[in-house]
């Protein structure tokens, strides 16, 4: 049986994709990595795990990220275990003869001036939002490099784009999570300590989510499908965007505490929209996909949070 080898395996997407595994149980052998397991950031490190493993194929998930916070108060970091991680990783899996990878870029890496809705082509033209320049960088070269491998040495390296994600087993910190775990994780604070429910900002930017479990099942697909296309914008559709108000509420419903909801202007807003078209996506799915809504993966993921808090 073939080896999946999947990096940062114990995060939100590594865990959703273990969710998952089972459908494929008896076709390939699943490995999840985490940091504990093989650090990185570290090339011997990385070439012991891929020499220990001899994966056919590689689900790249690993790097150091983060919500808004986070980036702006952390860029050299963002910057600097990213470009190791991504530069590790994708040497070995070419050096290894890896049959096919599929490494993990995100929305927030387009740029920020640029006509909506934003798709696949638009990757570099333009800088990103300053408030995550340095992650975006980083992230942006791990297309280059994957492109480099395929124009030079026929390697099957696809990247993939999501939204902003959420589900089980993500980062629930209250400073360094993404907005959706931060404010399930204080709206959960905020009723315990009869409190306000304080929302970072106006509530006005716009985002689109994912559900972990969709986009690990939309990876598994581009993985087992013989896709041309390098790069893959993996996402709900460009209606489908909500704002950080209306995410608020869906959460604070969900513990019936919508009446103590506060916006915190001194906090930044960050980018105010990163809308994507998932046209692509939906041109090279050869099945109906129905995404999760975000009200049933918000209250899946509440219930999760307050069963293993
Ligand atoms: O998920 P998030 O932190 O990052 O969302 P981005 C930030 C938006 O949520 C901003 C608002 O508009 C914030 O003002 N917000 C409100 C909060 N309350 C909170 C809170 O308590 N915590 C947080 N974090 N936000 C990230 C990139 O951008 O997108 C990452 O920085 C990554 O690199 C991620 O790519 C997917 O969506 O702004």
């Amino acid at each position: 049986m073939e080896t999946i080898l999947v990096t940062g395996g114990s995060g939100l997407v590594g865990n959703a994709v273990k969710t998952i595994s089972i459908d494929y149980t008896g076709k390939y052998n699943f490995v999840f990595i985490s940091s504990k397991d093989h650090n990185l950031l570290h090339m011997n490190e990385t070439i012991s795990m891929f020499e220990k493993y001899k994966p056919s194929f590689v689900i790249h998930l690993a790097g150091h990220v983060g919500g808004l916070y986070l980036n702006i108060n952390n860029k050299v970091d963002m910057l600097e275990k990213n470009l190791l991680i991504n530069f590790n990783v994708i040497k070995c899996a070419h050096d290894f003869k890896v049959k096919k990878m599929i490494a993990c870029l995100s929305t927030c890496i387009f740029p920020d001036k640029v006509t909506y809705p934003i798709d696949e082509t638009m990757l570099h033209e333009g800088a990103p939002h300053f408030s995550n320049d340095a992650y975006a960088y980083a992230k942006r070269l791990i297309e280059v490099h994957c492109k480099a491998y395929r124009e030079n040495y026929g390697d099957n390296f696809i990247c993939v784009t999501p939204t902003n994600i959420y589900g089980p087993h993500d980062n629930f910190n209250l400073e360094n999570g993404h907005v959706l775990p931060a404010l399930i994780h204080k709206c959960y604070l905020a009723k315990q300590n009869n409190e306000d429910f304080v929302i970072r900002g106006s509530g006005r930017p716009l985002r689109q989510f994912i559900f972990s479990e969709d986009l690990a099942k939309l990876i598994m697909f581009v993985l087992e499908k013989n896709v041309k296309d390098s790069n893959i914008i993996l996402s709900v559709s460009e209606n489908q965007e909500n704002s950080i108000e209306e995410v608020s509420r869906i959460i604070a419903q969900k513990y019936n505490y919508e009446h103590m909801i506060e916006f915190d202007t001194s906090y930044s807003d960050g980018q105010y929209k990163k809308t994507v078209t998932n046209q692509k996506l939906m041109e090279i799915l050869d099945c109906d996909f129905t995404f999760t809504t975000l009200k049933e993966g918000i209250s899946k993921t509440i219930d999760w949070f307050i069963n293993h808090h």
